[in-house]
């Protein structure tokens, strides 16, 4: 099956009592049982729901891969992947990610002992520098959020398999239809399905799919017993959201390489971040791991000009100043004070994230409002 079909029909089947087309929404917390044991596949939903359970094999079948499992937010997905971590394991992650992602692990898991070290992925070379006998994980986002860097996941993935390491990949920039993750050797591929693949700013949900049986098992054994799932409207919403995702995500590139090159032609405009560009530092890697470039653009005013900026995320009028990305609507950030806030200034500038620097997630309007939107708003 092709990546488009999959998105409608991967892993789905009608439903088995009366072939509803959809999974129906099983808003139910437990299951009957004839005797004890004795039931139809599903016992407790915290541990398995059937619309959970419909929306976790297109996870799977979308991905690649064999396994997959939804979570109450993308946080709780990475959450459950540290938990196959023990104290005085080491993590090498990129040092421009997620904030959220950033806190979680110098918050919470740093006081249990696991160590963290942010390295640059620019050359993926680089990562076998920082690699020890208590490395575990490596952790990528690719493209970065929000400074879109891009990292090469196969040369990563051969250092990851050469020291025996597990390779997780971030891929709610890029989305299956840009870039398959485990295809190019990663181990686990986790999603804030609240973004893209949910794609209508209606959910907070998290994804993680693998394709080894032994690593399924422990991540649904973290799953399980940590608690941490999505409810079955959530998951329903999401399975509706997926069924788009190809034509979305096609309208989403074409926006954002215009909102991109508007942007890198206006006088007012310093630096555009966007992996499309000849001159993205890793613009090579970027045209041979992903199909386009995604709807994601991040840029800063001339001169560093925090109140410029300011003034265009306020003028903004078809753009959203909000949190978040991947909706069919257009948004802005402000990441400084925004979704990066939680990194410290010096860490944070350290990687280009300045305090004149907007993101943009570039909805599917049309494509001339969008640029009418940020003219009259940059002025
Ligand atoms: O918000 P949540 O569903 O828990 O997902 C966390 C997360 C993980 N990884 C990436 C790359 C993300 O962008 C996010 C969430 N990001 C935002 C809310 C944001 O505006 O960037």
């Amino acid at each position: 099956m092709k990546f488009n079909t999959k998105t409608i029909h991967g892993g789905q089947k009608p439903d088995a009592a009366y072939g509803a087309i959809m999974p129906p929404i099983y808003q139910t917390s437990t299951f009957a049982q004839s005797t004890p044991g004795g039931h139809k596949g599903y016992e407790y939903a915290r541990s398995a729901n059937p619309t959970r359970h419909a929306l976790e094999e297109s996870f799977a079948s979308i991905e690649n891969g064999k396994f997959g499992l939804a979570f109450g937010s993308g946080l709780a997905a990475i959450d459950a992947v540290l938990k196959l971590l023990k104290p005085g394991d080491e993590v090498i992650s990129t040092s421009d990610l997620y904030g959220g992602t950033y806190r979680l692990f110098t918050k919470i898991y740093e006081d249990f002992g696991i160590k963290f070290l942010f390295v640059g992925m620019n050359n993926a070379e680089r990562i076998e520098d920082y690699i020890t006998k208590n490395t575990k994980l490596i952790w990528v986002e690719t493209p970065t959020n929000p400074m879109m860097n891009i990292i090469d996941i196969v040369a990563t993935a051969a250092i990851a398999k050469r020291h025996n390491v597990l390779l997780a990949v971030d891929n709610t920039f890029a989305t299956p239809y840009l870039q398959q993750p485990l295809d190019l050797g990663a181990d686990i591929v986790m999603h804030s399905a609240t973004k893209y693949l949910g794609g209508h700013s209606d959910l907070v949900m998290g994804a993680l799919v693998v394709k080894d049986k032994e690593l399924a098992d422990r991540l649904y054994f973290i799953q399980n017993a940590s608690g941490a799932i999505c409810g079955p409207q959530d998951a329903f919403l999401a399975l509706r959201g997926i069924k788009t995702l190809h034509v979305r995500m096609q309208r989403h590139c074409e926006n954002g390489r215009a909102v991109a090159e508007y942007l890198n032609e206006h006088p007012k405009i310093e630096n555009v971040y966007w992996p499309g560009f000849k001159s993205h530092p890793n613009h090579d890697i970027a045209k041979t791991q992903m199909k386009d470039f995604g709807g994601m653009v991040s840029f800063t005013t001339k001169g560093n000009n925090y109140e410029a900026s300011i003034k265009i995320v306020e003028n903004l009028k078809i753009f959203t100043l909000a949190e978040s990305l991947g909706g069919v609507e257009s948004l802005a950030g402000h990441p400084a004070s925004m979704t990066h806030a939680s990194i410290p200034k010096e860490e944070r500038e350290k990687t280009g994230i300045v305090d004149s620097l907007i993101r943009l997630s570039v909805g599917i309007e049309d494509e001339a409002d969008l640029i009418a939107d940020l003219k009259q708003a940059i002025g």
